[in-house]
């Protein structure tokens, strides 16, 4: 039907029962994978059905999709049909500049790009395609109350009434707030923090133009660096974008008035106002709140009859596009060990968490480090620095220099090891730049031919290049 993998194995499995709490995008992914086992699956969400919904609440309508999620939707055969029929391509970053000017940054090659989906439709269709399976089973409007992971036993609430269900594995893929993990906290030795970072975000809406066009160039992940603040854009479907705000919550509590809005807006944000719209920045601004972000690390994932993935088991700051990318590549690891294992759970459990806790707590990092160099940053023209240097060293030796966002978005390395290939990187800059500095203040004192000079001239050379270094973000 259509192009991708797809290849429709069927493993049998006797009468293995399978539940999923959860039917966002996790949960619902894990149902198509988890279908193709043959197992009996119930997927259990305590919302309705959106695919009945006129309007869904919550958050961020569109989601940047990049290689690692691709390549999970692509082995349910469900790639081609998102990125076609319902992703907008973006081929590179679009930076604002406060004084209203703009310069784009690819991502890579001509044709690399990441690709802005809704939410919903991505969700919709997972959900679709696993219901296609006889053997999937989808129950709305049940909230998970209390579960025992050690029996496989569940109670859920749906319109007020107690429901008990029993499966051989619970999967918690009930997001940042799961009730799953709240479980396995009770666990002896089960490791957890959760830190919650001083920004918040709210989202706004830039409609399409009279004429129904993008109001932006459609094609980039539109970005308006601020240091303390930050704005993004991702297009839409209709050809309206989804435009974020981050700013710490002070900021969002000193906006108290429409005065103060567009003031703050005219000074940070002006050429945001009239694609907005002043009027309907007033009204969805104060008819909004802003969102906490928060970033969970825990381990081990599993108990004996449980296991979390997706935010459940690693929310992160959004500030790599990488949450929902690295819970499809949960979904990829899980299916991977349950067909080299062929479903046995008590070997399954523990290698998943042996391999995937060290690359979860990396992008957790990763993305938290991001937010404290974008937070950080002075202006957008280190940003642009940053990105061209690394882009030009690619270029050059495009074999063995990867950029970091490009191991995270367009490549499958592990996380962890996107990390250390990152530390050698800027091992190898640094000392190469530090030789050049020492040739050179070492021609400079050969030619002085003064010992005590080169001494002082050379730590001076070396101190500027450290610096120079620092405020590259090297
Ligand atoms: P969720 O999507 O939260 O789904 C959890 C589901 O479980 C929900 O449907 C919920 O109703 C249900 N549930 C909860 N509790 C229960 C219960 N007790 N019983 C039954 N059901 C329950 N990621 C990207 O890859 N790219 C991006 O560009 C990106 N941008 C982001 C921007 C922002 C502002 C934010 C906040 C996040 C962004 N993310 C992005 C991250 C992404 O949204 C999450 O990683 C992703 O939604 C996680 O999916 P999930 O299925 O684990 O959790
Ligand atoms: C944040 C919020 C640009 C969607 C990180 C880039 C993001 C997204 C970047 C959100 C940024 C930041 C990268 C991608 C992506 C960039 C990336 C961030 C999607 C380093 C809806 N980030 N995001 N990096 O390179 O690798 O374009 O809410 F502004 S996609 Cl913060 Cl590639």
């Amino acid at each position: 039907m259509n192009g991708d993998v797809g290849n429709n194995r069927i493993i049998a499995s006797g009468e293995k029962k399978v539940a999923i709490v959860g039917g966002g995008l996790v949960g619902a992914l894990n149902a198509c994978y988890l279908a193709r086992h043959g197992v009996e699956v119930h997927l259990y969400e305590y919302r309705d059905d959106i695919r009945q919904m006129e309007h869904v609440a919550g958050r961020s309508i569109n989601l940047a999709l990049s290689f690692r999620g691709r390549s999970a939707l692509a082995r349910v055969g469900l790639e081609q049909k998102v990125i076609e029929q319902h992703g907008i391509p973006m081929y590179g970053r679009m930076i604002h500049n406060p004084d209203g000017s703009r310069r784009s940054i690819p991502y890579g090659k001509a044709d690399q790009c990441i690709y802005s989906v809704g939410r919903r439709y991505l969700n919709e269709t997972m959900l679709t395609e696993a219901e296609n399976h006889p053997n999937v089973h989808l129950h709305f409007h049940h909230k998970l109350i209390h579960s025992d992971l050690k029996k496989g036993k569940m109670v859920f609430e749906n319109n007020g009434e107690e429901v008990q269900a029993e499966a051989d594995l619970v999967l918690g893929c009930d997001g940042a707030y799961s009730a799953v993990r709240r479980q396995m906290m009770k666990m002896p030795r089960f490791n957890y923090s959760q830190t919650y970072i001083p920004h918040g975000y709210m989202e706004l809406c830039i409609p399409p133009t009279q004429h129904g066009q993008f109001a932006m160039e459609p094609n980039y992940l539109h970005i308006w660096p601020r240091g303390q603040f930050m704005m993004i854009a991702l297009p839409n479907q209709d050809k309206s974008w989804t435009v974020t705000l981050f700013m710490p919550f002070d900021v969002f509590d000193s906006l108290t008035n429409p005065d103060c809005l567009l003031d703050f807006f005219r000074v940070h944000y002006r050429d945001a106002i009239p694609l907005i719209g002043e009027e309907k920045l007033i009204k969805d601004f104060f008819s909004n709140r802003a969102s906490s972000l928060v970033s969970i690390k825990c381990s081990p994932y599993h108990s004996s009859k449980g296991l979390i993935m997706g935010d459940a088991a690693h929310a992160m700051v959004p500030f790599y596009g990488q949450g929902m990318n690295a819970g499809f590549e949960d979904c990829l690891l899980l299916d991977e060990l349950m067909t080299k294992h062929h479903m046995d759970l008590d070997r399954v459990l523990p290698e998943y968490t042996e391999l995937r806790n060290p690359d979860a707590e990396a992008i957790c990092d990763l993305a938290m480090y991001n937010y404290v160099e974008m937070r950080d940053l002075v202006n957008s023209r280190t940003f642009l620095l940053r990105k061209m240097l690394d882009n030009l060293l690619h270029a050059f030796f495009p074999n063995s220099w990867m950029p970091l966002y490009g191991m995270v978005s367009f490549s499958r390395v592990r996380y962890h090891r996107a990390i250390e290939h990152k530390r050698r990187q800027d091992k190898i800059v640094r000392s190469t730049v530090m030789a050049l500095v020492a040739a050179l203040a070492g021609g400079a004192a050969y030619l002085l031919q003064r010992g005590d000079l080169w001494r002082t001239a050379a730590d001076t050379v070396h101190a500027q290049a450290r610096q120079a270094l620092a405020g590259l973000g090297l």
